[in-house]
């Protein structure tokens, strides 16, 4: 070992902690993985000491090392690797748009759970405390505990925020559902519920679901307490109370099923929903395909499709809800290799097809969970009694096949 590269090293040791700790992960850690193990290791250390105090006219130089980009390896960018060393390369590192994850507050005093959402992921969206249902007492009144914990989490550690969602039918707080006074005093009630939660985020939560599933099956606006008492065209207003309130925040349209086979006139509703929107001017940013799919269905040409239909109209696209069932028709009590196997292929069929998708318009991944336990399949009752393993990380909290697959998806695109 050559001298400088002793000294590199016993600075090295030392110095980590210290600028770990002070370090705010700005440092680009997948850049820092020079030979793309995944981790920033000794290898990668040995690899920047050789190319220690080169410049950039100087053979052996290596612009990745140059982290401040002055066209010298120096020690500015030997405190930038020292900041990352020893850390793992994981889907937030990779990904050049946010991966999140869907999260509720009872998982915050779960050491491992933060610990994998900490290190996995740079978004979050609320799994159920930021519906009207928890946070809506009453008309006016408000119960913002658990929706400011989940924001508070995210700053906390550099993550953005998807809200979700402004409005939900399986959501519904008491009080809307009995309200007692007529339609204009309930659509004015629902508009002052919008504008307070929407400026109460103001800067802080990038993006909201103005509408969950808003679509029926047949294409048509869902017969719903909302369209009952405001119209068939409440969507459309909803829209423009939420940009009224926050010109900045992105709003998103979000809708489940849209490429399965028995979705054809769904899918044509929404699509028709969206080219109303922007004839008339209404305010919509983009698109969250909620993607809740098994791993033989619906075909990747079809979801490829839709994603295609949402492109053209220039929106951005959220791939919203992601989770791949592997038990669909219950004939697993394990899961089996084979089947994680292609729930492995479907992740990396989905990232590659969002990849695809023009760089502007790539809002983000976001998978419904963290790990399989946690499934909305399972804690809401949805898989009939059957287990399901949906997600990336396993009941032990491991990472799955399914896991590399993303990671794969990342590493190998535009080669
Ligand atoms: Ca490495
Ligand atoms: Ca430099």
């Amino acid at each position: 070992m050559q001298k400088h590269t002793k000294i590199l090293l016993y600075l090295a040791l030392g110095l980590t902690p210290i600028l770990t700790s002070l370090a705010h992960a700005q440092t680009d850690l997948a850049r820092a993985d020079f030979d793309g193990n995944r981790k920033v290791d000794i290898q990668d250390f040995l690899a920047f000491a050789a190319a220690f105090g080169k410049t950039s006219s100087e053979e052996g130089f290596d612009s990745r090392m140059d982290f401040n980009g002055d066209n010298t390896v120096n020690i500015q960018d030997f405190l930038a690797f020292v900041a990352v060393f020893g850390q793992s390369v994981e889907l937030k590192d990779l990904a050049d748009y946010p991966v999140g994850v869907s999260l509720q507050t009872k998982y915050l005093t779960d050491d491992t759970r933060v610990s994998i959402v900490k290190k996995t992921f740079s978004s979050i969206t609320g799994g159920w405390e930021m519906k009207p249902k928890p946070i809506s007492t009453g008309p006016g009144t408000y119960n913002w505990r658990r929706a400011d914990a989940l924001v508070d989490f995210a700053e906390a550690n550099n993550m953005q925020v998807h809200g979700h969602t402004l409005l939900w039918h399986n959501a519904v707080p008491t009080w809307m559902e009995n309200f007692s006074g007529d339609d204009a005093a309930f659509e004015a009630a629902i508009k002052e519920y919008i504008t307070t939660v929407v400026q109460r985020y103001r800067g802080r939560v990038v993006s909201w679901d103005v509408v969950n599933e808003g679509i029926d099956g047949t294409g048509k606006v869902r017969d719903n307490l909302f369209s009952q008492r405001m119209g068939n065209d409440y969507i459309a207003r909803l829209f423009q109370y939420a940009r009224e309130a926050d010109p900045d925040v992105l709003l998103f349209y979000n809708d489940y099923g849209t490429s399965q086979p028995w979705a054809r006139a769904k899918r044509a509703g929404m699509l028709n929903m969206l080219d109303d929107f922007q004839t008339r001017g209404i305010p919509i940013d983009g698109v969250g395909l909620q993607m809740h799919i098994s791993y033989k269905s619906p075909d990747i040409s079809a979801i490829r499709e839709t994603i295609d239909e949402i492109v053209r109209r220039g929106l951005k696209l959220h791939i919203s809800e992601l989770d791949i069932r592997i038990n669909p028709d219950g004939d697993l009590s394990e899961p089996t290799q084979e089947r994680l196997e292609l729930q492995k292929k479907r992740v990396i069929e989905i990232v590659t097809a969002f990849h695809q998708v023009p760089e502007a318009q790539r809002f983000g991944i976001t998978i419904w969970g963290i790990a399989d336990p946690d499934t909305w399949l399972i804690q809401a009752g949805r898989s009939q009694g059957r287990p399901e393993w949906p997600l990336l990380f396993d009941d032990h909290l491991q990472p799955k096949p399914a896991y590399d697959g993303f990671i794969e998806a990342l590493q190998n695109r535009g080669h």
